[in-house]
């Protein structure tokens, strides 16, 4: 059994010198052996910053580099070597071809303008700044995030909730609702779209909702319900919230005014039993 199981080990491990060897060789043919390094915007049609994103390099259709982006701009600061530039691959055989770049936010790709209004490669290493220009179609969320009363009157409006739109992993914008609840998210694209709700200043839960975006106008995503009783801020509404309230029992000052749910001066069973019924909501 044991010489059996040596042969194997052995045939693996000659298997895997061959398929390093192979992969080297292949490695040693690569025909890019030069490169070119931007850094710059990236913005939209309006000079707004996109948030976020990954930028592509292409020539002749290949593509030669790319690199995900912040807050519309990539690889600055320029002069700070542990900030990545996007690097796109050549060769000789292409110094002075156009390079195309395509900004990817969440599923969807767009062709960029770039200022330079041509960039061509060189091959030379020197980092250039080309600033990426995309046009993102007018595509739209709108909806409402309803605050849960404390009283009657309070909060007397909804406004000031962040609507946060993530797709593909990155995130769209943050808007903030108006004082009926109403928000418009901007500058999604059509597919799903994750919406985040939340509301800081009490225990207002954050909500989470996704939503398919329509490929062209404005998609309704409804109305979504922020509940009380989150005092840790974790996410969730459970018995260690109602722990932390039952041990704030008394006048509603300093930190416990957040337990006082219902609004009346004094934490009690009454708050409890408020934030009870919104567990599992
Ligand atoms: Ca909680
Ligand atoms: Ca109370």
């Amino acid at each position: 059994m044991g010489s059996v199981w040596a042969k194997r080990v052995l045939f693996v491990y000659l298997l895997l010198v061959f398929i390093l060897g192979f992969a080297g060789v292949v490695y040693a043919d690569d025909p890019f052996d030069t490169f070119d390094r931007f850094y710059g915007q990236v913005q939209d049609d309006l000079s707004n910053p996109v948030p976020s994103g990954t930028i592509e390099a292409y020539i002749d259709g290949e593509k030669r580099g790319e690199l995900a982006f912040q807050n519309g701009q990539y690889g600055i600061p320029v002069d700070d070597p542990y900030v990545e530039k996007l690097i796109v691959n050549g060769s000789a055989l292409d110094n002075g071809k156009q390079i195309q770049f395509k900004v990817k936010i969440g599923g969807a790709t767009y062709t960029a303008q770039t200022n330079p209004a041509t960039v061509n490669y060189q091959g030379s290493m020197t980092k250039r700044q080309v600033i990426l220009t995309i046009t993102i179609p007018n595509t739209s969320i709108n909806g409402f995030a309803i605050l849960e009363k404390v009283t009657p009157t309070t909060p007397a409006d909804n406004s000031g909730t962040q609507v946060k739109a993530t797709q593909g992993g990155s995130e769209i914008g943050t808007v903030v609702t108006g004082a009926d609840g109403s928000y418009t998210a901007t500058g999604v694209s059509a597919g799903s779209c994750a919406l985040e709700f939340s509301h800081t200043g009490g225990s207002w839960k954050t909500t989470t909702k996704t939503v398919t975006v329509e490929a062209s106008g404005s998609t309704d995503a409804g109305t979504v319900t922020l509940y009380l009783g989150d005092m840790n801020g974790d996410g969730g509404i459970n018995i260690l919230d109602l722990l932390w309230m039952a041990s704030k029992m008394g006048p509603a000052t300093g930190d416990a005014a957040k337990a006082d749910v219902n609004g009346d001066g004094q934490v009690n069973i009454l708050d409890l039993l408020k934030v009870a019924a919104n567990i599992g909501k």
